[in-house]
């Protein structure tokens, strides 16, 4: 078996891009509980955000909203960011909050409502000029409730139009992510349910529209480390929005409710070569993000359990002895493949990572150094007056 300081240097250069709505109030339809210290402005999510960074080392970059995250002057947002050292990530576009898109946006059979929601994704792409951000991501809510409500394949029709009229306008090096999802708020058909449907869309459009895989939008038992490799096969995958669910979209912290799963997912990532900047097999770069919300806990521990969560797990899928596995399942050794995979999966590899961060003058323990700080008592403190930002 592999050991840990081969595995190291693979770990250098991780990255997983912070929501900037992971730091905002949400809850649940029943209720938001306030926290205190909640942002109440952008450049207070990105500092929390920026705080994550800091104390772990593997969040770079904060993806926004738009219009949640709607600034005058984002140059001068960028500029904020980096002088907290961290960058502005995917622009997440919104079709979701406004009585127009009642009956779909993308899809809609309105020309002036499909416009609409185009030109909102045009303002996003300008934005992303502005921010330098690479990837625009598409989650919609198009769809219906009842059958017979509406025209399904005429929506798909529109949908494609839609998408190569914001693609056109998507340059050299940015790229258009497409979410998948195969309920709500629509609960008879969604527009884009899966991601044999996002893959038809997004290949339609060229080399710079990929998929985004939302782990929390599968039905249960679904055996998404087969959607990796196969998206990987077809050199489609473009971005993870990570999360755990034990019921529905539940966004609950990555790696909380199935840390095996997530160690599947990863290993079927690296087996297929997204992991890691410069690919040698040519593909394209995996986006790691979270989608994550906090209900009722508090949101910057919350996104460092998160981040080392996948730290962690990306570390056992990085010692499994892949040519061990390679020659026990050409062997038809089930129960040795089996076992090689499992080795991995049951190493503790906590007290490594402790000590691989310190070499890197970054807290053994990010969890209690961020405990420690103080950094949770000052904003509790500072952060009175004006409005709490919530999830939405
Ligand atoms: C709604 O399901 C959703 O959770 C999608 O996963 C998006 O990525 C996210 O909201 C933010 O728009
Ligand atoms: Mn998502
Ligand atoms: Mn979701």
């Amino acid at each position: 078996m592999t050991d840990f300081a081969a595995i190291a240097a693979q770990l250098e250069g991780q990255a997983i891009e912070l929501p900037s709505w992971a730091f905002g109030n949400s809850g649940t339809r029943f209720k938001v509980f306030a926290t205190p210290g909640t942002p109440r402005s952008v450049e207070e999510k990105i500092a929390d955000a920026a705080t994550v960074h800091r104390f772990t080392g593997l969040a770079p970059t904060v993806a926004l909203h738009i219009p949640w995250d709607k600034v005058d002057d984002y140059p001068a947002l960028r500029r904020f960011a980096e002088e907290h050292g961290v960058r502005l990530g995917t622009i997440n576009s919104n079709t979701f909050q406004d009585d127009d898109y009642k009956f779909g946006a993308l899809t809609h059979v309105d020309p002036t409502i499909r416009r609409k929601a185009i030109d909102h994704h045009l303002e996003c792409i300008e934005i992303m000029d502005a921010t330098g951000s690479r990837d625009l991501k598409i989650w919609l809510a198009d769809g219906s409730n009842y059958p017979g409500q509406a025209d399904l394949r005429g929506r798909q029709d529109r949908l494609a139009e839609s998408l190569a009229a914001i693609y056109e306008r998507i340059s050299d090096d940015q790229r258009l992510v497409l979410e998948y999802k195969f309920f709500e708020p629509a609960f008879y058909h969604t527009d884009v349910p899966d991601w044999g449907t996002s893959y038809a869309q997004v290949a339609a459009l060229g080399d710079r529209a990929m998929v985004c895989l939302d782990t929390g939008h599968h039905a249960p038992g679904t055996n998404i480390e087969f959607i990796v490799m196969q998206l990987l096969r077809l050199g489609k995958l473009g971005s993870f929005d990570f999360n755990s669910r034990f019921y529905a979209d539940d966004d609950l912290i990555v790696g909380a409710a199935d840390p095996f799963q997530l160690f599947r997912i990863l290993f079927e990532v690296i087996r297929g070569g997204g992991y890691g900047p410069a690919n040698p097999d040519g593909h394209s770069e995996v986006a790691f993000m979270l989608d994550q919300c906090h209900n009722v806990e508090d949101k910057i521990p919350g996104q460092i359990r998160s981040v080392l969560n996948v730290q962690e797990m990306t570390a056992r899928a990085l010692l499994v002895d892949r040519a061990a596995l390679a020659a026990a399942q050409d062997a038809g050794d089930v129960l040795g493949a089996h076992q090689v995979l499992m080795d991995a999966f049951y190493t503790d590899v906590r007290a490594d990572l402790a000590g691989w961060r310190e070499e890197r003058g970054l807290p053994g323990d990010p969890m209690r150094a961020y405990a420690e700080s103080g950094y949770q008592a000052e904003i509790e403190a500072s952060r009175v007056g004006g409005n709490q930002l919530s999830w939405t």
